[in-house]
C-alpha cells in the first residue's frame, strides 16, 4: 500500500495511542472474491492524521492515524469503487477529517457525520455539499456518553428535510430498551453490524429474533451485515485463503441478507478501531462476503445496488450505475 501523509502505525500531533492499540494491517492480500463492478465499501473511517485533524478531547480512545489517501489505496487494492466514510467517535462532532476525505474523493465517497443538537442549517448544508447523507447515533457505552433521546429527536427533525438517514450503533442487549425510540424515527435508519448480536447464542433464538422483528416491522430500517471480525468468537481461520473465516457469524448475516436483500449493506470497517484480539487482513475479510451473500444477484444488491441507491440516489437501472 502507498504511504502518503502518515506512517503506518503512527499517531501524529502529539497524541499517544491507547495502550494495546492494534494498528490496521498494511499489506492486505488481493481478494479471491471477484467484486462486482461499482461496489461500495459502506462502512469505513478515517482517523486524523492527528497533526492535521486533532482527536476530540472527549474521545474514549486514541487510535493510530489512518488517512484518506490510505483509505483510497485500500479501496483500489480490494476492488471497491466507492466508500461510505462514517465519522468515528475519536473525532467527536468535529467532522473536519471526514469532510476533507469526502472532498478529496472526487465524488467517490459519501459520509455519515456526527451532529450535536445545536447544529445549524448552514452547517448541515455545508456537510451535504461535501457529500454527507446521514448522522450517526451511538449507543455503545464504551464509545460515547449517552445523549438524551429528545436531543436526538431534535437532530432528526433538522436532517430529515435534507433526505438524510440515521445510522444507529448499539449492542443486542440494549435493543429492548431502545426499540420504541428507534421505531419512532421517521427517516431511513441503518443499523451498524446487525445490532451486534452475541454469536454464541442461537441465530434462531429470541435475541436475534427481536432484531429481525425490528426490520420486519419497520421497512425504513436497513442494516450493515459487516464486522464479522468484531462479532466472531471462532475467529479468522482463513490462513490459506479458503472461504471459511468467521464461520460463527455466517448464519446471522446470511439470514439477514436472504430475508432483506434490498436493505443490507457491507463494509470493511477499516481501520478497525478497538479490536483487541486480532487485526484482520482486509483481503480475507472481502473473501468472507460470498459466505453470506451466496449468489451473484445477492452480492450485487449488497455491494452495488443498495449502497448506491441509499447514498447516491441511483436506481439499479440508471445508466452507468
Ligand atoms: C465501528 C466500531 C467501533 C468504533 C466506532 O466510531 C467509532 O469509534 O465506530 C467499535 O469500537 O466497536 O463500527 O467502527
Amino acid at each position: 500500500m502507498a504511504h502518503d501523509d502518515t506512517t503506518h502505525g503512527e499517531t501524529t500531533g502529539g497524541f499517544d495511542k491507547t495502550p494495546g492499540w492494534l494498528d490496521w494491517y498494511d499489506g492486505p492480500s488481493a481478494p479471491r472474491f471477484r467484486m462486482p463492478d461499482g461496489a461500495v465499501d459502506a462502512h469505513c473511517h478515517v482517523f486524523g492524521p492527528g497533526a492535521e485533524f486533532p482527536y476530540a478531547p472527549e474521545r474514549k480512545y486514541t487510535p493510530c492515524d489512518a488517512s484518506a489517501d490510505q483509505l483510497f489505496a485500500l479501496r483500489d487494492r480490494l476492488g471497491f469503487d466507492r466508500n461510505v466514510i462514517v465519522q468515528a467517535t475519536c473525532h467527536g462532532a468535529d467532522n473536519s477529517a471526514l469532510v476533507d476525505a469526502l472532498l478529496r474523493s472526487e465524488g467517490r465517497a459519501r459520509g455519515v457525520a456526527t451532529a450535536r443538537r445545536d447544529v445549524s442549517d448552514e452547517q448541515l448544508a455545508e456537510l451535504h455539499e461535501a457529500g454527507v447523507r446521514g448522522v450517526r447515533f451511538n449507543f455503545v457505552k464504551r464509545l460515547v456518553d449517552r445523549v438524551p433521546t429528545d436531543a436526538l429527536e431534535d437532530i432528526v427533525a433538522k436532517i430529515a428535510p435534507l433526505g438524510w438517514h440515521v445510522v444507529i450503533y448499539f449492542e443486542a442487549e440494549d435493543l429492548p430498551e431502545l426499540y420504541n425510540f428507534f421505531s419512532r424515527i421517521p427517516t431511513d435508519i441503518v443499523v451498524d453490524h446487525m445490532g451486534r448480536p452475541d454469536v454464541s447464542k442461537d441465530p434462531d433464538g429470541p435475541e436475534f429474533e427481536l432484531f429481525l422483528r425490528f426490520l420486519r416491522e419497520n421497512d425504513n430500517v436497513w442494516t450493515k451485515v459487516s464486522c464479522p471480525e468484531r462479532l466472531s468468537i471462532s475467529g479468522p481461520r482463513a490462513l490459506d485463503g479458503e472461504q471459511h473465516a468467521y464461520t460463527d457469524v455466517v448464519p446471522f448475516a446470511r439470514r439477514v441478507v436472504e430475508e432483506f436483500p434490498d436493505r443490507v449493506l457491507w463494509g470493511t470497517d477499516w481501520p478497525h478501531p478497538n479490536l483487541k484480539d486480532h487485526m484482520p487482513d482486509d483481503g480475507l475479510l472481502v473473501d468472507y462476503i460470498p459466505q453470506i451473500a451466496t449468489t451473484p444477484e445477492l452480492q450485487r444488491r449488497l455491494l452495488v445496488d443498495n449502497p448506491r441507491r441509499l447514498y447516491w440516489g441511483e436506481s439499479a437501472s440508471d445508466e452507468g450505475a
